[in-house]
């Protein structure tokens, strides 16, 4: 008898604890899940929900933007020469912060521009010839545009704020050094100016140029749909998975020039690996003589350099990142490489 009773003190006991430690589980999530957030849409209406919070999700789609065409496209400026003889290279560059962007069908990524889109234009000029960029904030916050590179402090983008509505700022400076270099806002929150899309690629020649090559820029990005301070989307350009939709198409025999830079906020690195082939790597591209042959290159947030390679064989070939979650969400392409007419020799047949 006092053996049954104290096994049923002990179930009871057992239920207690088992029933109050799902209530302690269940009722964050609980709280969590009714939870409301109330907030102003761009379009100046007051929602609250208490659902997962896009922004903004209701607003129309209004930028377009086209990797494959950013993917080739140099900005050279305005070019004149002063009378020193020096190449001056002129730029209008406008801020916005209101864009909607269609990211993925029916995903929509509140997207702050330079020039109308995420990257902004790859500025690219000669090692020595003068910047100027006529610097106009068209965005409702303050903005600016802080270069990588040599220049004085006060070109440096960081202690100038431009207000918005109209605000301007002329930056002039020369170009160098050589390399690829990012450009990007640098108003405080940083992670918030350059997540939402305000960053692009600066390129500097040097003065005897490279080698001829079908030469493209690649921006590795990260996309943070909710804005809580991690990706859900990863490409190169900016839309997930596009270059695997749409081969960038190369040629056998020809010598290809990647100018990559990553932008990856929150992630600490990233990387992008290259099948079928190996590639000479050019950390920054500061040099002229490669340091590395490698298929993997990591970079850290605004690392960058140059990679080239040529293909022998055609065919369909992976470029991903190797940290494969970010492949997954997005960080992968396909570089179709079909045979060069021009360069035709020999047919040999392999694995036969
Ligand atoms: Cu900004």
């Amino acid at each position: 008898m006092e053996k049954s009773r104290s096994k049923l003190m002990i179930t009871a006991l057992s239920v207690f604890v088992m029933i109050s430690g799902a209530y302690f589980v269940f009722s964050d999530d609980i709280h969590a899940q009714l939870e409301e957030t109330i907030f102003v849409t761009h379009t100046g209406a007051v929602i609250s929900t208490t659902g997962e919070v896009l922004d903004p999700i209701y607003t129309s789609a209004n930028m377009e933007f086209d990797p494959m065409e950013y993917l080739r496209d140099f900005d050279y400026g305005d070019v004149s020469t002063l009378p020193d003889g020096t190449t001056l290279r002129e730029y209008t560059i406008i801020a916005e912060d209101d864009g909607v962007m269609e990211v993925a069908p029916g995903i929509f990524y509140n997207a702050w521009t330079y020039n109308g889109s995420v990257p902004g234009p790859t500025i690219r000029a000669t090692e020595g010839d003068i910047i100027r960029i006529n610097f106009i904030n068209n965005g409702s916050k303050e903005h600016t545009m802080h270069f990588h590179g040599i220049h004085p402090a006060e070109m440096d983008g960081v202690f100038e704020p431009v207000g918005g509505n109209g605000g301007r700022f002329t930056y002039e400076f020369a170009a160098g050094p050589v390399g690829v270099h990012p450009y990007h806002c640098h108003i405080m929150p940083l992670e918030e100016h350059i997540i939402h899309g305000l960053y692009g690629v600066f390129i500097v020649d040097p003065k005897e140029g490279r080698a001829p090559a079908d030469e493209m820029v690649m921006v590795l990005n990260g996309l943070d749909m909710d804005f809580d301070g991690e990706n859900n989307f990863y490409a190169a350009n900016t839309i997930p998975f596009y270059y695997q939709h749409h081969p960038i198409q190369i040629n056998t025999d020809e010598l290809v020039r990647i100018y990559v830079v990553n932008m990856v906020e929150f992630d600490p690195i990233n990387n992008l690996h290259l099948h079928g082939n190996l590639y000479e790597y050019y950390p920054t591209g500061t040099d002229l003589v490669p340091s590395f042959y490698t298929d993997m290159i990591t970079l850290s947030q605004t690392e960058r350099g140059i990679i080239e390679f040529e293909y022998q064989f055609p065919g369909n070939y992976l470029f991903h990142a190797h940290k494969v979650e970010f492949s997954e969400k997005g960080w992968v392409g396909i570089f179709q490489v079909n045979e060069n007419e021009d360069k035709k020799t020999e047919d040999v047949d392999y694995g036969s």
